[in-house]
């Protein structure tokens, strides 16, 4: 019943469409507004499907005014740590007008988990020819897990407007390849820290 009801009022509204008087350079904007529409939707499917570039999927909390009484974003607990199991885990802040540790060295070809914090203002990190790209929100765990394909200086680039300084908020991130990479020694963390 209802279905049939549906269907009737789509038939009405293709009716009245049709019946609606188009102007010829009307119809030629609403077909290029359509198929810009149309572009862009099939840009986010396939950075989605197939390039792997999602949305955040989980919220965790933290108190970016106490960070450095945090556990886990203690300024000693900052930079690339390898844990039991292999696992490396970045953890860096964000702040007015800098990344901390303002350089970090990481392995090529590796899965790297990021963990980012704000200790102040929204930032955003971009790391250009990657997947990494994230806001960074105050009170907010950001985490990214990535993978660079290939060694190289990277540059690490805030991409929200934080103040007057923006512009000159980045770091640097080498990739140094898989074989040559080496662990730093004082920052392998027994169990990993505890996140409070
Ligand atoms: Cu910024």
């Amino acid at each position: 019943m209802q279905k049939e009801s549906l269907k009737q009022q789509l038939q009405n509204l293709s009716s009245q469409i049709s019946a609606m008087h188009l102007d010829h350079l009307e119809r030629k904007w609403i077909t290029i507004s359509l198929l810009v529409i149309g572009f862009f939707v099939g840009i986010m499917t396939i950075d989605a499907f197939f390039h792997g570039i999602n949305p955040p999927g989980k919220v965790e909390t933290v108190d970016s005014a106490s960070l450095h009484l945090s556990k886990e974003f203690a300024e000693e607990n900052l930079g690339v740590q390898v844990d039991d199991q292999g696992n490396i885990t970045v953890r860096m802040v964000a702040g007015r007008y800098s990344f901390f540790p303002k350089h970090i060295s990481v392995p090529a070809e590796t899965r790297l988990t990021f963990r980012w914090v704000s200790m102040d203002v929204l930032h955003g990190v971009h790391i250009p020819m990657t997947n990494m790209s994230t806001m960074i929100v105050p009170g907010y765990v950001a985490e990214i897990t990535t993978t660079f394909p290939k060694p190289g200086e990277y540059p690490m680039l805030c991409n929200e407007y934080c103040g007057l300084g923006h512009n000159h908020m980045w770091s640097n991130i080498s990739v140094i390849a898989k074989e040559n990479w080496t662990t730093p020694a004082k920052l392998v963390s027994k169990g990993g820290p505890s996140h409070e």
